[in-house]
């Protein structure tokens, strides 16, 4: 068998949802470079055109369409647009997400509404939109970017936490339910990632110093350093690819060990 074949993306066609900037715009250079045709999504026109631009310059002719992932027939419209133009999708990558750091006891339930609808919900809409087509294919790659928080709580992200912890239950059940039609769904759980989402995590104290929670995520991390965007990139392609056929409704977490280690003795 060559083993290296099975990482081929080549013929393939991958919806990356939320893929303007951050994880997802990697995440879809790592499945371009490894053969796959790519569409992504996003809300708004500017990142819309910034992304086209930012694609073509790394020669990706990715196509972008402006779909809220929350919204039923939006979601629907790009699905059939992708089938008409490139076939269908055989891999979907469940990337768009938002957090809200507030504490929960002053969170409106409308905030951590609009937190699950999109990190849960949307992922839900999306899955529910594609897998009638993987099983017309006879397969299907689903791969929902879970999280550190779908394992472990902290103060203010409730919401959050919740929702990730949702998706990956909802990954085991769509393993679970169609398993037997070869579609293959699992996560993959980013630890802290640099990106515009985590941005105010690393920001410089007024005094040049590096922000409190900067320091006490290298110091947890046994990698020593924030993740990149970059570190998510192996990972996908191996659980977008014939190489983790028989890899079902597990979540992957590439977080540099910090989910491994209880932390140094003060
Ligand atoms: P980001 O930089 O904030 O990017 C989020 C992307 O999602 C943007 O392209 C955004 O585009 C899109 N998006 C948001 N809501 C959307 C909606 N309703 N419909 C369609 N697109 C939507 O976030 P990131 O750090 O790259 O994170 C990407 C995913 O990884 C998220 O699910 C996040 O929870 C997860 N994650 C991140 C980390 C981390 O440390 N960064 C760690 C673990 C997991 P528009 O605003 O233009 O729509
Ligand atoms: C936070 C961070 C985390 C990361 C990620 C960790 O405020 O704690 O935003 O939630 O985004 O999800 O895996």
């Amino acid at each position: 068998m060559d083993v290296m074949k099975s990482f081929s993306l080549e013929g393939r066609v991958a919806l990356v949802t939320g893929a303007a900037y951050g994880i997802g715009f990697a995440i879809a250079e790592a499945l371009a470079g490894a053969g796959a045709k790519i569409v992504f999504n996003c809300r708004s026109q500017e990142n819309l055109d910034k992304a086209l631009a930012d694609y073509k310059a790394k020669g990706i002719d990715a196509r972008g369409y402006i779909a809220d992932v929350t919204k039923e027939d939006e979601v629907a419209e790009l699905v059939a647009k992708i089938k008409k133009e490139l076939g269908g999708v055989d891999i979907l990558v469940n990337n768009a997400g938002i957090i809200k750091r507030i504490p929960m006891t002053e969170m409106s339930a409308e905030e951590f509404r609009q937190v699950v609808d999109i990190d849960l919900i949307g992922p839900f809409i999306c899955a529910k939109a594609v897998i009638p087509g993987m099983i017309e294919k006879g397969h299907g790659k689903i791969i929902n970017i879970c999280s550190m928080m779908s394992e472990l709580g902290r103060e203010t992200v409730s919401a959050y936490a919740a929702a990730k912890g949702g998706l990956k239950m909802l990954t085991r059940n769509i393993c679970s339910e169609y398993g037997g039609a070869n579609i293959q769904c699992n996560g993959i759980g980013p630890g802290y990632i640099a990106t515009p989402q985590t941005a105010p995590l690393r920001e410089r104290q007024s005094d040049g110093s590096r922000h409190p929670f900067d320091q006490f995520i290298v110091a947890k991390t046994p990698a020593g350093r924030w993740g990149t965007p970059e570190d998510l990139m192996g990972p996908a392609v191996f659980l977008a690819s014939d190489a983790s056929d028989f890899v079902n409704g597990h979540v992957l977490y590439v977080d540099g060990g910090i989910l491994a280690y209880i932390g140094k003795q003060p």
